[in-house]
C-alpha cells in the first residue's frame, strides 16, 4: 500500500480544523493509528466544543469533561500500578452474582466473567457486538473506579507495537508495571480458532503466568471451549467452580499476521470501512475465509485462557484488548459520521440459529446491578448518557 495515498485519504476522510499532520511518521500501523487518533480527536472540537454543551442539562458531555482513555504504553508507571491495584482489588472483593446463577463466581471480577460466559452466543457475530462490549468494558471501568477507588480510566492495549516480540511489550513484559508476562513453557500443538479452521502455531508459553502482578491470580470459571491445545475444557457447568492458574501463550505469529497496517487501514478508511456490516465483520473476522480479524487475533495473540470464546474475560488483558476494539470502533464512527449510528446483524451468533435483525431499542445487559441500556444509548461515547469519554 502506498503511504501518500493513505495520508491523502486520512486528511479527506476526517473533517478537521487542525492542519494536516506531517506524513513523516506514517511508516507502519502504529504511526497510522497515532495520526488517525490525533485527527479524530481534533475533529471533535467543532462538534462538541470545548466548553458549552448543546446536550440536555445533566447530560452535558463536552471535550472538557470527557474522560480520556489512553495507551498503556503512554501512561506513567505510577498510573499503571494504580490500574493494576484496582484490578487486584476487584479480584479480592466478594462476588455479587446469585449463586444459583453462577455458583463458581467467588469475586467481583468473576461476576464479569460469568456475565460474558452466559451471553456469549448473543453478543458475538451479532448486531450488538460492538455496543455490548463497549458497555461491558465501561461497566468494568466503573467498578474499578467506584468499588476500588481507581481514579484513572480504562487503558487500551495498542495492538500495533511489539508485534514481533510481545514479551517486550510494556503490557506483557512481566515487570511490576505490566499486566504480567508470558506463561511458562508448556509443550503443546498451538491453538485452533475461527470455525475450527484457523491453526495458530504455539509460542514459547502455554503454562501458568509466573511473573508480574497476576502470577498468583486464581481463575475460577470455565473454560467451556478453549482454543489452545492442552488447556482442558471444563466438564459440565461453565459457571461452576473450577479454580486454576492464569495461562497464556503469547503469539508473535498471530500478532504479526493480523495486526497490520493493511488490516487497520482496510477497516478505518479502506474498502471494509464503507458500512458498519463490513467494518464489524472484518474486525471480528471472516472465519469461513480463514481470516481471523483483529478482534479474534488479539485474543489468540494472548492465548491460553484468552483463547476461550466464552470465558476469555478470565484474562485481565481482556479489558485492555476490548478498549482497543472500542477505540477502533470510535475511530470508525468519527471518520464515518453519516453511518456512525448504523447497526447491522441479527441477535444470534453469525445468525445461528436464524433470528431477526437487531434493533436500536434492544437492551444491553452486562451483569450484576447494572442498569439496562439500549444499543441506541451506547452508540455515542459522548452522549453523556451514560458515556462521556474519548481516546487519545
Ligand atoms: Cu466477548
Amino acid at each position: 500500500m502506498q503511504l501518500p495515498y493513505i495520508l491523502a485519504a486520512l486528511c479527506l476522510a476526517v473533517p478537521s480544523t487542525a492542519a494536516p499532520q506531517s506524513t513523516a511518521g506514517v511508516k507502519d500501523a502504529a504511526s497510522f493509528l497515532a495520526h488517525l487518533t490525533e485527527e479524530a480527536a481534533s475533529s471533535l472540537k467543532p462538534r462538541h466544543g470545548s466548553g458549552e454543551s448543546k446536550s440536555l442539562p445533566g447530560k452535558g458531555c463536552t471535550l472538557s469533561n470527557a474522560r480520556i482513555r489512553r495507551d498503556w504504553e503512554r501512561i506513567s508507571k505510577k498510573e499503571r500500578k494504580e490500574y493494576i491495584k484496582a484490578v487486584k482489588c476487584l479480584q479480592s472483593l466478594p462476588a455479587k452474582s446469585n449463586p444459583s446463577f453462577a455458583p463458581g463466581a467467588r469475586t467481583r471480577y468473576d461476576d464479569f466473567v460469568a456475565t460474558h460466559i452466559n451471553q456469549t452466543l448473543s453478543i458475538h457475530g451479532t448486531a450488538n457486538f460492538l455496543t455490548w462490549h463497549r458497555y461491558f468494558t465501561w461497566t468494568y471501568e466503573k467498578a474499578l473506579q467506584e468499588e476500588c477507588g481507581y481514579t484513572g480510566t480504562q487503558p487500551y492495549w495498542n495492538w500495533f507495537t511489539y508485534t514481533d516480540d510481545l514479551r517486550k511489550s510494556p503490557v506483557f513484559d512481566g515487570s511490576a508495571t505490566s499486566m504480567s508476562g508470558d506463561g511458562e513453557f508448556f509443550a503443546h500443538n498451538g491453538s485452533i480458532s475461527g470455525q475450527n479452521n484457523i491453526y495458530l502455531p504455539s509460542g514459547n508459553g502455554g503454562g501458568c503466568v509466573t511473573s508480574g502482578p497476576f502470577k498468583d491470580q486464581v481463575v475460577n470459571l470455565g473454560p467451556p471451549s478453549p482454543g489452545m491445545d492442552g488447556l482442558p475444557a471444563v466438564v459440565g457447568d461453565p459457571l461452576a467452580h473450577n479454580p486454576r492458574c492464569l495461562r497464556r501463550d503469547l503469539s508473535n505469529y498471530t500478532a504479526g499476521t493480523w495486526m497490520t497496517l493493511a488490516n487497520l487501514y482496510n477497516i478505518t478508511l479502506g474498502d471494509a470501512s464503507h458500512s458498519i456490516a463490513q467494518f464489524q465483520n472484518e474486525l471480528q473476522g471472516r472465519f469461513g475465509d480463514g481470516f481471523l480479524g483483529m478482534h479474534a487475533a488479539g485474543h489468540f495473540a494472548i492465548g491460553g485462557e484468552s483463547s476461550d470464546f466464552f470465558s476469555s474475560p478470565n484474562e485481565p488483558v481482556f479489558y485492555l484488548h476490548h478498549a482497543m476494539v472500542d477505540m477502533v470502533y470510535w475511530l470508525w464512527q468519527i471518520t464515518h459520521p453519516q453511518q456512525a449510528n448504523d447497526i447491522a446483524g441479527t441477535i444470534t451468533i453469525f445468525n445461528t440459529p436464524p433470528s431477526r435483525e437487531g434493533l436500536k431499542t434492544d437492551t444491553l445487559m452486562v451483569g450484576v446491578d447494572s442498569p439496562l441500556i439500549t444499543i441506541g444509548d451506547a452508540l455515542d461515547t459522548m452522549s453523556g448518557s451514560p458515556f462521556c469519554y474519548i481516546y487519545l
